[in-house]
């Protein structure tokens, strides 16, 4: 198998969950928007989006799919199974359509808009992002005050989904002192070593700097 990653977030987020199950996976760094690179790529996700991972001739793509695929390689209950499945599909889900959407929302403008010289940031889009973090972030604030991880007793896909853009906070700003629930929760993700250092190791260029 291989996964094909840049360092951005939902490759991030995929090559965490590799390292994290040790699953038996080699990595290339790609870049499938650059012209030169972009019919190689097209034929294995036509959105020329990455994470990418190959195997047994066909192509899988969105972090989600290749973490649940991962999770069953390693016979892992990273990706929950039993009656957990829906609780963390239910984070998973809401999470991608408000808590990771705000963080991306913001991180967009402040990070990634930036660092690859997009445009200006846009502060009525940071200002929307910031509005539904804050509304999405009160809903995982009272959530985490009554339970250490997101669904069962153990961390899992929805946790690390949950946090896709918290390693890039650096860039984006996100008020998450304000939620001492929340902020405990992804001090606990930051403890995992895979979610500290995915890249250790890895041949992958830094991304640009953010311009000062
Ligand atoms: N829904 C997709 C989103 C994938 C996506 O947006 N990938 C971005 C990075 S976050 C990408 O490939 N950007 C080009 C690059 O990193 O070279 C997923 O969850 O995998």
């Amino acid at each position: 198998m291989k996964m094909y990653f840049s360092r951005n977030p939902n490759p991030r987020l995929a090559v965490t969950v590799a390292r994290y199950l040790n699953a038996e996976v080699d990595f290339e760094f790609a870049s499938p928007q650059s012209p030169a690179q972009g019919d190689r790529y097209l034929s294995l996700n036509p959105n020329l989006l990455l994470p990418i991972l190959e195997f047994s001739g066909k192509a899988l793509w969105e972090a989600d799919a290749i973490a649940c695929w991962f999770s069953r390689c390693t016979g892992s209950d990273f990706w929950r199974t039993g009656d957990d499945e829906p609780d963390m599909i239910r984070w998973i889900s809401w999470g991608k359509e408000n808590f990771v959407r705000a963080c991306d929302m913001v991180h967009w403008e402040r990070g990634t808009k930036q660092r690859y010289g997009i445009g200006a940031c846009d502060q009525a889009m940071v200002e929307a992002g910031l509005r539904q973090f804050h509304v999405a972030a009160r809903i995982l604030e009272a959530e985490l005050s009554g339970r250490a991880w997101l669904a069962g007793g153990s961390v899992s896909f929805a946790d690390f989904r949950m946090g896709t853009f918290l390693p890039f906070n650096d860039a984006a700003r996100l008020p998450i002192d304000d939620y001492p629930s929340v902020r405990r929760w992804y001090g606990q993700l930051e403890g995992i070593e895979a979610w500290r250092n995915p890249f250790d190791g890895l041949n992958a260029p830094d991304l640009p700097p953010l311009p000062n």
